[in-house]
């Protein structure tokens, strides 16, 4: 299912190329008789310069690569819709906000941040989360994260980040990773990084899905209205999935069996018609409470509590349908977090005129030129008119004969607001009044790097505060430097010390003394552990043999895709197991690709150390269990320690309706053993 009604896809429609029934041309569009033999002299002879088919084949293939992002090389894209619920023009002139009848069309990209183009979808990493809005008037870039906060509050302070959490610059290693000495070495001598570095430590970090991850526009924005009133603004997307994560023994696995899992996870969705949704929330602040708060609104090392400032939910986001070409589209997509349009305008957030700063400067070298905005998937919908010419790649022809401003030969055309006399619809930056001295200096209202680190780490379910603690412990223990480790825990101690003294003894040191007191202060919309949840889209393996009691498992089948979760069958061999169509043998099958097991196949798998070792992995990793009566043997040969989230016989009829319970609870955090190596 593919949607084809939107006006961005009815301008992408006369670039592309559909090569059914055609033939086979030079770029000149010259037909080619032959591309597998060169040409040369004589059959054994030298290849001749003459054959420009060759020359150009080749020299093509030569070109074919352009400089991978320099942080977020990694994504996937997919195009899909925007719509408001009621009219936000209280707070803002966007006309995309203004009008409910409107859907506005729009690309999603999402990436891993320190990666390579080719490393692996499940790191520990932030995901970015960028949504190019095709407005009426203009494009609107809203370049977030799935954190809403960021590890430096200076932009001049990024490529130093960035520098630290790259592969190191003497070998290279390692590869997508913070778990090494420069990234820890960054984060003890730069206390800003601590609140966002606790995200890093938490699940939030290894999103089951995109589909199942927020996205964060960070910054506080400004909205304006009409009037020239502003109001600040802190953007959120919230997944209708809810936000769920993997555990972290699962992601190493993951990374080997399908380096792809994120990319293609959204690929299958999309193409399934399972549209991913996000709704768009705002929290919205006067401009006289700009002060009221113990933060500052500036610093975008802190969020604003959903418990002091809640969410206004005011529009849908469906993305259904899947880029036809991936280079044209995710790969040329070129976002900028100044690219706004009437009614959304920037503060004085120091990362975010940084940002305003890079991102156009980074197009220019990554695509090859000014000229980048033509390139499809980058041209709004609204009418382009300036005087900037010329310079690579430039794609329009120009017939006026006037490329400056004011003008009288071309009729004063195209004419600014001021001189047409037409102020609707032009961009007007926000007055605001500034008074300062010309200084290089940080705020001393950013000074308070800990609070909000403590208040995440309050706002954590036990499991959560677990994984956390786990998380310290693997990115340390691959640290090199003692004195690193020791200064890192240091710092958790402004944290809270019991953080700081569990991981303290896990890396073998003594616990750093308590530094002030915890606040006590928590904020429950912080955790994961009571997100939304459903059946739909859930993988659910199904092991089964030769055996398999078809007759008892189709009614849960039914009840498994009618609720469309995706059931695959799995069993020792290809083909056919029994009366049922098998997916995948269970040798090249893993349990980590899958949300849940439901085991069948009697005494046929219990000797099979795949299938054993898929429910023990699957069982470690929280995930539901469900046996029917001919797959009890398979649970009892997997001699799993625990019933949490297993459901079996004893269930009774309600069979179905408990394990679909069970898969709808995402992972069975109560039931993780460390001592039970699957
Ligand atoms: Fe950035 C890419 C998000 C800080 C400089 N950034 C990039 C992308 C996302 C973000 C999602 C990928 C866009 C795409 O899919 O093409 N960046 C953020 C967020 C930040 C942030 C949420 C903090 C709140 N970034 C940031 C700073 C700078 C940059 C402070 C520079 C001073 N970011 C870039 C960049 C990239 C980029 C180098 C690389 C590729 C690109 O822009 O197009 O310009």
């Amino acid at each position: 299912m593919t949607d084809h009604n939107s006006d961005k896809q009815r301008q992408l429609d006369q670039y592309r190329v559909d090569d059914t029934n055609s033939r086979y041309t030079t770029d000149q569009g010259v037909r080619v008789e032959d591309t597998d033999n060169s040409l040369s002299i004589g059959e054994r002879g030298p290849t001749i310069l003459e054959d420009f088919h060759f020359r150009e084949k080749v020299t093509r293939f030569d070109h074919e690569r352009i400089p991978e992002r320099v942080v977020h090389a990694r994504g996937s894209g997919a195009h899909g819709v925007f719509q408001v619920y009621e009219s936000l023009a209280e707070f803002t002139c966007a006309d995309f906000l203004c009008d409910p009848s409107q859907q506005t069309p729009v690309f999603v990209r999402f990436s891993t941040v320190g990666g390579s183009r080719g490393s692996a979808d499940t790191v520990r990493d932030v995901r970015g989360f960028a949504t190019k809005f095709y407005t009426r008037q203009g494009n609107y870039d809203l370049v977030g994260n799935n954190f809403p906060v960021f590890f430096v509050q200076d932009a001049i302070k990024f490529a130093d980040f960035v520098h630290s959490v790259k592969p190191e610059p003497h070998n290279e290693i390692p590869q997508a990773q913070s778990a090494h000495d420069t990234l820890w070495d960054f984060v003890q001598l730069q206390p800003e990084t601590m609140h966002t570095i606790m995200w890093l430590m938490s699940d939030r970090s290894i999103p089951r899905s995109y589909r199942m991850m927020d996205g964060f526009g960070v910054h506080t924005y400004r909205l304006v209205n009409a009037d020239g009133k502003g109001t600040f603004v802190k953007f959120h997307w919230r997944p209708a999935l809810g936000a769920h994560s993997l555990v972290w023994d699962e992601v190493l696995r993951v990374q080997g069996n399908d380096p792809d899992f994120n990319r293609r996870d959204l690929w299958e969705a999309i193409e399934a018609g399972s549209y991913p949704e996000w709704e768009l929330g705002l929290q919205l602040v006067p401009e006289e409470d700009e002060h009221k708060f113990d933060f500052d609104l500036l610093d975008p090392t802190k969020l604003i509590p959903e418990e002091e400032v809640p969410l206004r939910m005011v529009g849908r986001m469906t993305l259904n349908r899947n880029p036809d070409n991936f280079f044209a589209e995710t790969e040329q997509v070129a976002f900028c977090t100044a690219n706004v349009v009437p009614g959304i305008d920037f503060t004085n957030d120091p990362l975010l005129q940084g940002r305003n700063f890079s991102y156009l400067d980074t197009q220019l070298l990554r695509l090859g030129g000014p000229n980048f905005q033509q390139i499809p998937i980058n041209r709004p919908l609204a009418p382009v008119h300036n005087d900037n010419r010329d310079g690579f790649h430039q794609h329009m022809i120009h017939t006026s004969h006037t490329n400056y401003s004011k003008n009288s030969i071309s009729g004063g055309c195209p004419a600014t607001g001021v001189l047409a006399g037409d102020m609707n619809g032009v961009f007007k930056h926000y007055t605001e009044r500034i008074d300062g001295e010309k200084i290089r200096k940080r705020s001393p209202s950013f000074a308070d790097h800990y609070s909000q680190a403590t208040l995440f780490w309050n706002s954590m379910a036990p499991w959560e505060k677990d994984h956390i603690i786990k998380a310290f412990l693997f990115e340390l223990g691959h640290v090199q430097r003692r004195y690193i480790k020791e200064q890192v825990v240091d710092r958790l101690a402004n944290v809270d010390a019991g953080l700081a003294a569990h991981v303290a003894a896990g890396i073998g040191l003594p616990a750093p003394a308590a530094r002030g007191s915890n606040h006590g202060k928590s904020s429950p919309a912080l955790s994961q552990d009571n997100q939304p949840a459903g059946l739909a889209t859930r993988k659910i393996a199904i092991l089964a043999a030769d055996s398999t009691d078809a007759g008892a498992l189709y009614p849960v089948l039914q009840e498994l895709e009618s609720g469309k979760a995706v059931c695959h069958v799995i069993a020792p061999h290809e083909g056919m197991a029994g009366t049922l169509a098998v997916d995948r043998q269970v040798s090249a099958a893993a349990s980590v690709l899958y949300d849940a097991v439901l085991c069948t196949g009697g005494e046929e798998l219990c000797g099979n150390g795949y299938a054993v070792q898929f429910v023990r992995e699957a069982f470690k990793h929280g995930k539901a269990i469900g046996a029917l009566p001919d797959g009890e043997a398979l649970l009892r040969a997997a001699a799993l320690p625990g019933r949490q989230g297993v459901i079996d016989s004893a269930a009774g009829d309600g069979f179905t309706g408990q394990f679909i319970a069970a898969i709808v609870k995402h992972r069975h955090h109560d039931r993780e053993v460390t001592a039970f190596p699957a």
